[in-house]
């Protein structure tokens, strides 16, 4: 693995002005989009393809192959729809990068549509945040303003509108194909897949969906050349991500790496553990990916090693909890978030989290009764593999990992409240 530090996409994060079209081009903004234009598409998919780009929304999908399913032009519209619902507990990558350096973003959708045919952009934000909203509205009224969208940008024939949409602030809106309904302006639930969104998306028309981090990355790319992308990270996990971490770290944040670094080095970036408390779990991609322990410290964050770790690399998002922590408590509120989130279109995720979550607080008020364990292991078991999308699978990951690891926290639950085994800490996430 090579391990370049210097950061890309948050390297003027710090700059008074950052989010500014100016302070962007100071910065050598928009080089990236210069070169696309004197390239065809298809020469800019097959660069992607090679830089071996994944998918930065969770999945991991690659990039480039995603734009090669689109099928042949057929004079009617395509679109690329930016998924920005970032809303998986612990992550928080694409909203402050929104917020600092939009401008990554813009040129990244000018890219990607000049790559895919699109003449018609949308960017999916999560309703909540406001501030974001408004800062992505500015930032594409100084684009169109300076030529960058619009009709024949920047002399080069092309024309492309971009879109802000923001939801209404339901994580389900994040599964790609309950995005595309509610920008249609139906209520969010997800699609049967196939067909996949690019071959019938939005309007039923092919459709890319990709990741704001995904998007934002293309510019770099197509200027410093796929090789480049490619010295960074693992072979199989190129290239390099933004690492959320949050919880008992001395400075929690954003953390610019490459792919394959470990919690131990990140860590140690982040000034180290709160009170220089021991680890006790942490969750590699958000709350949807089987918790790690402290042996995990030196697990490559790949997608390849995290796997075969026995969880997913996901969106990164790096919840750290030290040993006053109690994991119940932990598990139990991701699942209430679960519970709430279920969009209720089937039935093992929408009663299955409703009873877990059951369980699960009485487990936390130590008032467990006799196999309730099991009952959590069985409902977990039930949704696995038997619910309609991503939410249902994702909701059982943290429980059936946590009783993997902590199951004697789970059985002191039949008589002792985590609150007296753990008191909470002020200040302290869980
Ligand atoms: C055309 C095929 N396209 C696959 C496309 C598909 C999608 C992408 C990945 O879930 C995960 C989830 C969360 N022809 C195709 C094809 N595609 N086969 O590839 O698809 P898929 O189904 O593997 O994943 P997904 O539905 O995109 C994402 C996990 O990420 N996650 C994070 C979630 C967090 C957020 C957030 O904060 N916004 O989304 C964390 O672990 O659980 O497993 O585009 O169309 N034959
Ligand atoms: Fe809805 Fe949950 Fe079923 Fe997904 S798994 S469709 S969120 S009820």
């Amino acid at each position: 693995m090579t391990t370049p530090l210097a950061p890309v996409l948050s390297a003027f994060w710090d700059h008074p002005e950052s989010w500014t079209l100016k302070t962007y081009l100071d910065h050598g903004g928009y080089e990236g989009l210069k070169k696309a234009f004197t390239q065809k598409p298809e020469e800019l998919t097959q660069a992607i393809k090679d830089s071996g780009l994944r998918g930065r929304g969770g999945a991991g999908f690659p990039t480039g192959m995603k734009w090669g399913f689109l099928p042949p032009a057929d004079g009617g519209p395509r679109y690329l729809v930016v998924n920005a619902d970032e809303s998986e507990p612990g992550t928080c990558k694409d909203i402050p990068l929104m917020m600092a350096a939009p401008q990554f973003l813009i040129e990244g959708v000018i890219i990607t549509s000049y790559a895919i045919g699109c003449n018609h952009a949308f960017i999916y934000l999560r309703g909540e945040v406001v501030h974001v909203y408004r800062r992505l509205l500015r930032a594409v009224e100084e684009a169109y303003a300076a030529g960058y969208l619009g009709k024949n940008i920047q002399g080069s024939g092309f024309d492309l509108d971009v879109t802000v949409h923001a939801g209404a602030g339901a994580y389900i809106c994040g599964e790609e194909t309950a995005l595309l309904d509610s920008l249609e302006g139906r209520r969010g639930q997800p699609r049967l897949k196939p067909p996949f969104p690019a071959v019938a998306g939005l309007y039923a028309r092919p459709t890319v969906v990709n990741n704001v981090e995904s998007v934002a990355s293309v510019p770099e790319i197509i200027n410093r050349g796929a090789d480049w992308f490619t010295s960074m990270g693992t072979e199989r996990s190129a290239g390099n991500g933004i690492f959320s971490l949050s919880g008992h770290v001395n400075k929690p944040g954003q953390y610019e790496a490459p792919l394959g670094i470990t919690l131990r080095e990140l860590i140690d970036m982040a000034g180290g553990m709160r009170n220089g408390n021991d680890i006790k779990f942490w969750t590699p991609g958000g709350s949807s990916t089987p918790i790690f322990t402290k042996e995990h410290l030196d697990v490559p964050l790949d997608y390849e090693s995290v796997g075969a770790a026995g969880s997913m690399l996901g969106t990164r998002a790096l919840q750290i909890f030290d040993e006053t922590t109690s994991v119940v408590r932990a598990v139990t509120r991701w699942t209430e978030f679960y519970a709430h989130e279920s969009c209720g279109k089937c039935t093992p995720c929408r009663e299955g989290t409703y009873w877990l979550k059951q369980i699960l607080r009485r487990l936390e008020q130590g008032k467990g009764r006799e196999g309730d364990i099991e009952t959590l292991l069985d409902t977990c078991d039930n949704i696995l593999g038997r619910s309609f999308c991503a939410l249902g699978d994702g909701a059982t990951s943290s429980i059936t990992s946590a009783i993997q690891y902590f199951r004697e926290e789970f059985e002191a639950g039949m008589h002792t409240p985590a609150s007296e085994l753990f008191p909470p800490q002020r200040s302290a996430l869980f």
